[in-house]
C-alpha cells in the first residue's frame, strides 16, 4: 500500500471461489413428506395415528335414534383394541343426559351398556361420539369393530357412518366410510370395518 499512488489501488486477477459449502449435500436426503396440507395424510403416505377418532352416524335400521353397545379400535388388523383405557370419550347429546346411555358405555367390552342418542333430527341429523385418545398417544385407525345393542332395539344401530379422525378435533378425515350396514336379525351383532 505505502508504494502505491493515493486512490488506486491493485486488487490483482479476479479470484474464482466456489460455494463454501462445496461437496455437502443436504442431511435429509430421501425423506419423503409424511403430511400434507393441514398436518392430514397425503396420498399414499401410509397409515397415519391420530389422536381423535370420531364416529359419524347418519342413519340407522330404524327411528331417530342411534344406540349400540360397543366400539373396539386396533392399529392393525386383528389388532388388540386400544379403546378400553380411555378416559375422554364424549358425544354430541346423549338420551336424557343419563348415565344409562352415556357414550362412555361404548368402551367397557360389555355389550348390555349401551350409548344412547338423543333424537338425530335435534343435532343435524348426525350423531358423533368422538374418542380423543389424548396427546402424544395418537392411534392408527386401522380396524373398527361397533357391536349392536343387546335387547331388542338392537335395529337402532348404525347403517350409514364414517369414522373420522383429526389431529385437532378440527380439520378432519374421512378413514372408514360404511354405505348400508346390516345388523342381521340378532342382538349383540359385532361388524368389522378396517381401513
Ligand atoms: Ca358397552
Amino acid at each position: 500500500m505505502a508504494n502505491q499512488p493515493a486512490g488506486v489501488y491493485d486488487h490483482g486477477a479476479p479470484v474464482t471461489q466456489s460455494p463454501t459449502h462445496g461437496g455437502l449435500t443436504p442431511t435429509h436426503g430421501g425423506l419423503a413428506p409424511t403430511h400434507g396440507a393441514n398436518g392430514l395424510p397425503a396420498g399414499g403416505a401410509g397409515p397415519t395415528a391420530y389422536r381423535y377418532h370420531i364416529i359419524e352416524v347418519y342413519s340407522v335400521g330404524s327411528g331417530n335414534f342411534c344406540a349400540y353397545s360397543e366400539v373396539e379400535i386396533a392399529e392393525t388388523i386383528g389388532g388388540v383394541d386400544v379403546t378400553p383405557s380411555l378416559a375422554a370419550i364424549s358425544s354430541n347429546g346423549h338420551f336424557g343426559g343419563l348415565s344409562t346411555y352415556q357414550p362412555g358405555n361404548l368402551v367397557d367390552n360389555n355389550v348390555d351398556s349401551i350409548f344412547h342418542s338423543v333424537d338425530i333430527t335435534t343435532v343435524g341429523g348426525i350423531s358423533r361420539v368422538t374418542i380423543d385418545f389424548g396427546a402424544g398417544n395418537a392411534k392408527i385407525p386401522k380396524q373398527l369393530k361397533i357391536s349392536s345393542r343387546n335387547d331388542g332395539n338392537h335395529n337402532q344401530a348404525p347403517v350409514n357412518f364414517k369414522l373420522r379422525c383429526s389431529h385437532d378435533n378440527v380439520a378432519m378425515v374421512d378413514v372408514i366410510t360404511v354405505t348400508g350396514a346390516t345388523w342381521g336379525t340378532t342382538t349383540a351383532v359385532t361388524n368389522t370395518y378396517t381401513s
